[in-house]
């Protein structure tokens, strides 16, 4: 038996967000592109890119997914009726073959190249940066319509428009970069304004070329003066829970992976305080346990 399917829950990212927009061409449904995804409890939609090990549980749906190691087809013991097929770069082209669907060759090379991160084609690059100048911003759900009603030629137009704004990100980049500083011998930080949407995309593109010469990398978000909240990463294999544990006790919410996570002040704290907040947070992880 097939699941009965009412909403599409797609990954908010390109690849997802087309796949979606492809999908809804055979079934019109509400699409959906949570941003947070640890509490959601998913029954009868189509979930593209999103499995039951990163939600709450995930029941009677259809799964259609390309990470992974191997691929898996048919049904599982919640009702879910996988298409998972881990050759593929991207689930939009998954997607478009499975279901024989018009998807223009220049786009699903550039899906995959902003996928797989390699970014050869002037669109690929285009959709890359059109994305990243404002992740959470991006309009997933008129990009997806495009994509539904194959309006190729609008969606490169608006892609076109909006990467032209990550030009200020890449000088905003440069700026954080020149104002970061040491905080402990293993560690870097820099502030940035939350408020503003270039500085803010700008944060995390500092923060990587930073944490390629320096193990911990911070990046701290101020509003009105105020500490508001941060990111802390880092590539080298430390693990950063010790450093939530600590800011938990100190008035934050904090935490994350193992390699990246973040925090948000509950009282209000000045700078000085969460720097310091943080070199003592940063001393825990040469305590043993
Ligand atoms: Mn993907």
């Amino acid at each position: 038996m097939k699941p009965n399917i009412l909403r599409i829950v797609a990954h908010g990212d390109w690849d997802g967000v087309v796949g979606a927009g492809l999908f809804s061409r055979i079934h019109d449904l509400p699409l959906e592109f949570p941003l947070e995804l640890p509490d959601l409890t998913i029954e009868n939609a189509a979930c593209i890119e999103i499995t039951p090990d990163r939600v709450t549980s995930l029941r009677n749906s259809l799964i259609i997914d390309h990470h992974g190691t191997q691929p898996r087809q048919g049904m599982d013991e919640q009702g879910n009726h996988w298409i998972l097929e881990p050759e593929y770069k991207a689930v939009s082209s998954l997607i478009a073959d499975h279901w024989q669907l018009e998807f223009p060759k220049e786009w699903r090379t550039a899906v995959e190249e902003v996928d797989t991160a390699s970014l050869k084609s002037k669109l690929s690059q285009m959709l890359w940066k059109s994305y990243r100048i404002d992740a959470k911003g991006f309009p997933r759900q008129k990009v997806a319509e495009m994509v539904k009603k194959g309006n190729w030629k609008r969606l490169q137009e608006w892609a076109e428009k909006r990467q032209a704004e990550y030009q200020k990100v890449e000088e905003k980049t440069k700026e954080l970069l020149k104002k970061s500083e040491k905080l402990t011998p293993e560690s870097v930080y820099f502030t940035f304004q939350f408020n503003d949407r270039f500085e803010r995309g700008a944060s995390k593109d500092a923060m990587l070329i930073l944490e390629e010469k320096i193990p911990i990398v911070i990046a701290v978000g101020i509003s009105e003066e105020r500490v508001k909240s941060g990111t802390i990463a880092t590539n080298k294999n430390i693990d950063l829970t010790k450093i939530y544990q600590h800011l938990r006790k100190q008035g934050y919410t904090s935490g994350g992976h193992k390699t990246v996570g973040g925090f948000q002040t509950l009282k209000n704290k000045t700078l000085e305080q969460t720097l310091q907040d943080l070199i003592n947070a940063i001393k825990q992880l040469q305590k043993r346990v």
